[in-house]
């Protein structure tokens, strides 16, 4: 059962653009596979549809009107994944030892189907056992009262609604803390931070009509055709305008270099393809800060700045232009990876257009100095005036389907952040004011055992995070674990010393039935806007809690009853929920329940947009970084840079399967992708088996063992491999300065021949 799927790898370019008929092709196969062929093709055609469901995968917005098929490639693959018909049941762990699980795959783990019933781990069987759900309840609520609350993690991976996720921090407030880490941690919490002090609010500005708008694009460090599909159309329709797409990105991902629609019969017919990007720079990984300080030296040694802007709007851009004349091309060109040819290039392109869209992801977000460069990139829209006019503006693509909206209903471990006096004036609660463990924070608790017990709103916590053999090792000694999920994956896999709970729970597709009927749930997308959900088909058991109510059971069971937080009223009409989101949170979410019927959802606002600057100084602020490398480490001999990357098969710590297609890897997940010179220089063969080390300078022995080596167009100095496989590479220590983002795309490692 164990598959690895690596039997017969094989690295073949791909020679097709992204899209076409290779994506159908890939639908083709998963969707027999989970063995719900009709219902999975009914149902989507009902995905990103306003009377439909919100898709379980990315968070790119939907537009409206819908096209006639809202689904890509790999939203199909999530929703195939989520209503397959396969399922785990009591017998699957009467017949399997966690010990025997445990030497599974992450494929296969998942693959096995959707969980069925609450379980509670059996020590002396090593196996789960079946519970009912008010024992779940009761057993939970009494552990959850004997520890002090600092001890206790509440953690959210980011796909829950923003009903459950208001619930979620509801419960952790009333319980005492305010430890609630999200996989926005791991993510774009350098966005939250960086665009915050920079601009004032903690996302993008960008809406999808400024597509329509827009004559050029600066993309650094997001693979669209893998992570954000649906996406593909908005580049393709502005770049058949003609417009400029300059790429930053050490891999050539096919995604941005050529599209064939395949929802356009002709396209598909005669095989034509979009190119995607005009300018295509493959800078060092931790390279971007240096290749935006080329940019910025250029708009400034040409004055080709607005400065009108600069002068009413901006604050600081002495001191950074000073900075850019100061900064020499030598540097420049050393740190990035460029030539300064290139980056004249991309300046004077990016000079000449009118309205610029910023696009980025994980690739700017997880270093480091992840923070500086979603600042940097700040700087560089400030320079044109480029942020609050249409067709301008950052946009970072979001992960999750709902992680940025969990954050603006308050799961944050921020007290500046947290509704206090909301909370205090509805419901009389007194808030902590202690800041929480975020995910890192979290992570260091767990290993050094002052985290006792860990509850999970979803997700893998222990694949998706950094250090895995030290967090695997404390794990063990938590006294609680209590994980809410739809399917089975490593996290659940290691019990904790005291007591061990797997909550099955509904996904967002199926339908969800409560006192009052047919419920409705809600989620924001990368553009702010804020749309319906309703689920279309039957839930994989009749045991099947929705999250909304596991919370709720929890929270009624542990916390002192509050005449003002009627929890099980709330659970029987999801629509009294969104009325204390309204009430709590007015200024995004006044008269929730009415603006939901807008068609296309509702936009929550965005004070940068309209160019009022939340900030410190009232103005947008030039940030002046103080170093062109973005890793945090110094380069020597035998040191390389490692980047994580997802394939186009996996949905995070879910893998789908086995092709990465766009990067002709098939086959096998266990490989490292070399530059051929420094495999030569390392006298490594292609299909080689090499090991990768940590090299922090900790002295603590990390590893990953048996990686082909693949020869890849890789900058030299950088190798890749797949997330969460590398994982064990990371030290916790190496992540993002301020923000906290593990530092998942420059890992500082040796290869090991
Ligand atoms: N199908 C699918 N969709 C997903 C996900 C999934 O796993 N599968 N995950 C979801 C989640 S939670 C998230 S956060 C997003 C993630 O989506 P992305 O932000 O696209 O994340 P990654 O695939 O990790 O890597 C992004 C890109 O960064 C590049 N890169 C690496 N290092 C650097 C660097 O130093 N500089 C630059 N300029 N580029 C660099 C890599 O080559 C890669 O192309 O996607 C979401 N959507
Ligand atoms: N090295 C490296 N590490 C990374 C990254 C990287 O690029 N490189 N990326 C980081 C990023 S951006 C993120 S967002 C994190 C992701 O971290 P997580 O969000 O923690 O991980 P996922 O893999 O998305 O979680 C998958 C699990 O969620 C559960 N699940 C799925 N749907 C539902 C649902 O509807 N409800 C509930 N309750 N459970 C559900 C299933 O049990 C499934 O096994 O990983 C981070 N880790
Ligand atoms: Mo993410």
């Amino acid at each position: 059962m164990a598959t690895q799927h690596d039997d017969r790898p094989d690295f073949t370019p791909y020679p097709g653009p992204s899209g076409g008929w290779g994506s159908l092709q890939s639908v083709a196969e998963i969707v027999p596979r989970e063995k719900n062929v009709v219902e999975t093709g009914k149902e989507l055609l009902r995905q990103n549809k306003h009377d439909g469901f919100a898709c379980v995968s990315c968070a790119w917005a939907k537009p409206h009107p819908p096209h006639p098929v809202e689904f890509c490639e790999n939203g199909a693959k999530a929703t195939a994944w989520e209503i397959t018909s396969q399922r785990v049941t009591p017998d699957f762990f009467r017949a399997n030892t966690l010990t025997a699980l445990r030497a599974w795959s992450d494929y296969s783990l998942e693959e096995a189907g959707r969980l069925t019933h609450p379980m509670r781990y059996d020590r002396a069987t090593d196996k789960y056992v079946a519970a009912t759900w008010d024992e779940a309840f009761a057993s939970i609520g009494s552990r959850l009262k004997g520890y002090d609350a600092k001890q206790v993690v509440f953690y959210a991976s980011g796909r829950a609604s923003l009903e459950t996720s208001y619930l979620w921090q509801l419960m952790a407030r009333m319980y005492g803390n305010q430890n609630l880490p999200d996989s926005s941690n791991m993510c774009h919490e350098s966005t939250s931070v960086g665009l915050k002090t920079a601009i004032g609010v903690p996302v993008g500005t960008v809406r999808l009509e400024d597509f329509e708008h827009t004559d050029c694009i600066l993309h650094f460090g997001q693979n669209v055709a893998t992570n954000s599909p649906r996406m593909l159309h908005d580049l393709r329709s502005a770049r058949k305008r003609g417009i400029e797409l300059i790429v930053f990105n050490p891999l050539k991902e096919r995604g941005l270099e050529r599209f064939t629609d395949p929802q356009n019969p002709i396209e598909m017919a005669t095989r034509s393809e979009t190119q995607i990007a005009t300018q295509y720079n493959q800078v060092r990984a931790g390279g971007d800060l240096a290749a935006m300080m080329g940019i910025a030296k250029w708009l400034v040694e040409h004055d080709a700045v607005d400065a009108a802007f600069i002068a009413e709007h901006t604050h600081d851009y002495d001191a950074f232009a000073a900075k850019t004349r100061a900064t020499t091309w030598d540097e420049i060109e050393r740190e990035s990876g460029l030539t300064r040819a290139a980056l004249e290039k991309a300046a004077a392109t990016y000079a000449k257009a009118k309205a610029t869209i910023a696009i980025y992801g994980m690739g700017l977000t997880q270093h480091v100095k992840g923070v500086d460069n979603v600042r940097m990139l700040v700087n560089l829209l400030l320079m044109k005036g480029n942020i609050g006019r249409p067709g301008a503006g950052p946009c970072p693509v979001r992960g999750h389907s709902n992680v940025q909206g969990q954050r603006t209903v308050g799961i944050t471990e921020k007290t500046e952040l947290a509704p206090v006096a909301a909370l205090k004036e509805r419901y009389g609660i007194d808030s902590p004011t202690e800041k929480g463990l975020d995910t890192v924070e979290a992570c260091g608790g767990i290993i050094d055992g002052t985290v006792k017990a860990f509850l999970s709103l979803g997700g893998n916590f222990v694949r998706a995070a950094p250090e895995t053999r030290l967090l695997e090792e404390g794990w063990a000694n938590l006294d609680l674990s209590v994980q809410i999920a739809t399917k089975l994956n490593r996290s659940h896999l290691i019990p904790a010393a005291g007591e061990t709970w797997l909550l099955p729970c509904l996904g967002r597709i199926e339908r969800d039935y409560q006192a009052t009927g047919a419920q409705t749930v809600t989620v924001e997308d990368s553009t702010s806007v804020i749309h319906p959900s309703v689920g279309k088909v039957d839930p994989a058991g009749p045991h099947l809690l929705s999250e909304a109510a596991i919370v709720a059971g929890i929270a009624t069971a542990t916390l002192p009853p509050n005449p003002a937080v009627e929890w099980d009223a709330w659970v029987g009409d999801y629509a009294l929920i969104r009325d204390e989101i309204a009430a709590v949170f007015p200024h995004f979410f006044a008269r929730f329940n009415e603006r939901l019927k807008e068609p296309g959802g509702f936009w929550k606002g965005n004070k940068a947009a309209e160019r009022v600057w939340d900030t410190e100084s009232g103005k947008a602020e030039f940030l002046v970084p103080d170093t062109l490398n973005a890793t945090g480490f110094a380069d020597r001999a035998a040191r390389y840079r490692l980047l994580t990357v997802r394939s186009n098969d996996q949905f995070n710590t879910t893998i789908y399967g086995y092709s990465d297609r766009f990067r002709g890897i098939n086959g096998t997940r266990q490989v490292v992708l070399m530059n051929r010179d420094d495999m030569r220089a390392l006298g490594v063969a292609q299909g080689q088996k090499v090991a990768l080390a940590g090299d922090a300078d900790d002295n603590v022995d990390r590893r990953v063992e048996g990686l082909m080596a693949v020869e890849y167009d890789v900058p030299r100095g950088c190798v890749v491999g797949y997330y969460p496989e590398c994982n064990p590479l990371i030290a916790l220590a190496h992540h993002a300065d301020e923000s906290h983002v593990p530092a998942a795309k420059s890992v500082p490692v040796r290869v090991v021949v």
